[in-house]
């Protein structure tokens, strides 16, 4: 029997693989569809403090393995998926959930981590800082200053578990430069990596672009996998210990999430191809893993959990 349990700081999640926050987690009918499910967990929306309506339409355009968006944070605003995960951890106290929240300014990413922090909320907020699509607002995790100042500013206060949701970054430097950064906080995890912003897709019958706002949008599904590997390595190789890593990107079948594992990954969330199966995938998925773990003889995934091989080993 192959145990697809995992465990991050000291909580254990019945199953390692979740949905990507944005993803069918949006409203209670998605949300209780996922606590139905297999998924080990749920992340909810990436909250505003208010309701917001987003870009406007066309704003997602699937791609055969893949999809563009620039959806621009529709949500129903913190006080919804708050009072959601807040009845849910009543109902089901044992389990651990993700509150994902994306301020579009410092001001309001603290004001809502003030009102998670005064709440009996005890799961895991996922601090947004790499959404691609909010017009004016570039990806905070680019900015390595600036994220050193939030964290600085949200760690004052903020004392319960929390992790940052980071852009893909293409250099080696770079990776240096945040884990330098991220290594100086508490953080419980990091989740690597958001949709990579911002990418292009042309109807070339129309001659036109695909969404609206220019045709630009976060880039997910296929195509970004080994850009997300590297990320998950990449930052598995240089972030302390105590820094459990969520792997994201990129992920189809069973395969796609045991390399995660390999790179690093504590938990690995899906995407695109959540969006395109629904929560069923996660029964698929799990049986894929379970397959390739029984056929390998592993047991658990800490028997292969960051243990990639290099030519060098
Ligand atoms: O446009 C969005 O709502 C969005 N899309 C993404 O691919 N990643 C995000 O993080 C995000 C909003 C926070």
């Amino acid at each position: 029997m192959t145990d697809l349990s995992t465990t991050i700081a000291d909580r254990t999640f019945s199953n390692c693989m979740m949905n990507a926050a944005g993803v069918r987690c949006a409203d209670e009918n998605d949300l209780n569809q996922l606590i139905a499910s297999p998924a080990g967990a749920y992340v909810t929306k990436s909250a505003t403090p208010n309701v917001r309506e987003g870009n406007p339409e066309p704003r997602m355009k699937s791609l055969p393995g893949g999809c563009i968006n620039s959806m621009g944070l529709p949500n129903h605003g913190l006080d919804y998926y708050l009072d959601f995960v807040l009845k849910d951890q009543a109902a089901r106290p044992d389990k651990t959930n993700l509150l994902s929240i994306a301020g579009t300014t410092l001001e309001d990413n603290l004001a809502m981590l003030h009102k998670v922090a005064d709440s009996d909320f005890n799961g895991f907020v996922e601090l947004n800082l790499s959404c691609p699509n909010v017009p004016g607002k570039p990806q905070v995790g680019y900015d390595f200053d600036r994220v050193r100042e939030i964290l600085t500013q949200v760690f004052a206060f903020y004392d319960k578990p929390l992790g940052v949701k980071l852009p893909p970054y293409f250099d080696l430097v770079h990776f240096d430069q945040i884990a330098a950064v991220l290594n100086d906080f508490p953080l419980t995890f990091v989740n690597s990596i958001n949709s990579v912003g911002n990418g292009l897709v042309i109807d070339p019958n129309a001659e036109r672009v695909a969404i609206k706002l220019g045709g630009l949008g976060g880039i997910g599904g296929t195509f970004i996998k080994p850009t997300a590997l590297a990320n998950v390595r990449g930052l598995s190789l240089r972030l302390k210990p105590e820094i459990a890593i969520i792997g994201t990107g990129g992920v189809m079948n069973g395969t796609d999430v045991f390399e995660h594992i390999l790179c690093g990954a504590s938990m690995v969330q899906v995407g695109t191809q959540f969006g395109f199966e629904g929560t069923r995938i996660f029964k698929r998925l799990s049986k894929e893993l379970s397959a390739i773990m029984a056929a390998k003889g592993y047991q658990s995934i800490d028997d292969f959990k960051g243990k990639l091989k290099t030519f060098d080993d």
